[in-house]
């Protein structure tokens, strides 16, 4: 084999490595992203100001009217982060499909630790709602003006901001975390990885192989 030969060769197994490193790395992380809307300035000057901690969101960057999209299939949960309001609100996660209805309520679930999650949630838009009072004739949904919402750096999370009465624009009576849960390579990729290696070794040896 001459030198140019070994050279493609060690290429392009290099190449087919990484080609498997990048191809896992694309199917793998989905991204949250907002589209629409605008700046959310929260009122901090009434008595009930935003006050629910949310660690790891930038709150300047908070929008409102914006619709949260999911660019790729993904394992979802959602936590029920906390409130501020007398209100007896609702969030549900009402038509990812046809069946998966789950929901958190102001009076009953505790922040930090209701959860629920859904396994390959479609790309696109996601499905859900606050309902104020929980009167399902009072919906507000992905894109509507009372859900403030705001990615985490890493596009892995977003905060939904739930404002039951339209006036004060305080967004903290109902907020929710929606996140993309981390997925576990699958046995392929591994598989294409471990084949680039092979690879890469072979020609590693036949190089030894072949000094005098
Ligand atoms: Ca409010
Ligand atoms: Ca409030």
């Amino acid at each position: 084999m001459n030198t140019l030969l070994k050279k493609l060769a060690i290429g392009l197994a290099l190449g087919w490595s990484m080609a498997g490193a990048a191809m896992a790395t694309v199917v793998t992380s989905p991204t949250f992203s907002l589209t629409g809307g605008n700046h959310l300035t929260l009122n901090t000057n009434r008595a009930n100001a935003f006050d629910v901690a949310v660690p790891g969101f930038d709150l300047s960057h908070a929008r409102f009217g914006s619709f949260l999209n999911l660019s790729g299939a993904a394992d979802l949960t959602f936590t029920f982060v906390g409130k501020e309001a007398a209100y007896n609100n609702v969030f549900s996660s009402i038509s990812f499909r046809p069946f998966d209805v789950e929901s958190f309520s102001n009076a009953t679930s505790v922040p930090g630790v209701s959860s629920f999650s859904f396994s390959d949630v479609n790309a696109g838009k996601l499905n859900f709602s606050f309902f104020s009072q929980g009167n399902l004739r009072s919906a507000f949904g992905n894109g509507d003006s009372r859900v403030g919402m705001v990615l985490s750096s890493d596009k892995q999370s977003a905060l939904l901001m739930f404002n039951d009465k339209a006036k004060d624009h305080d967004y903290d009576d109902m907020v929710i975390k929606v996140s993309i849960m981390t997925p576990v390579p699958e046995p392929e990729t591994y598989a294409l990885m471990l084949g680039g290696l092979a690879v890469l070794g072979a020609v590693a040896r036949r190089r030894k192989a072949q000094k005098p």
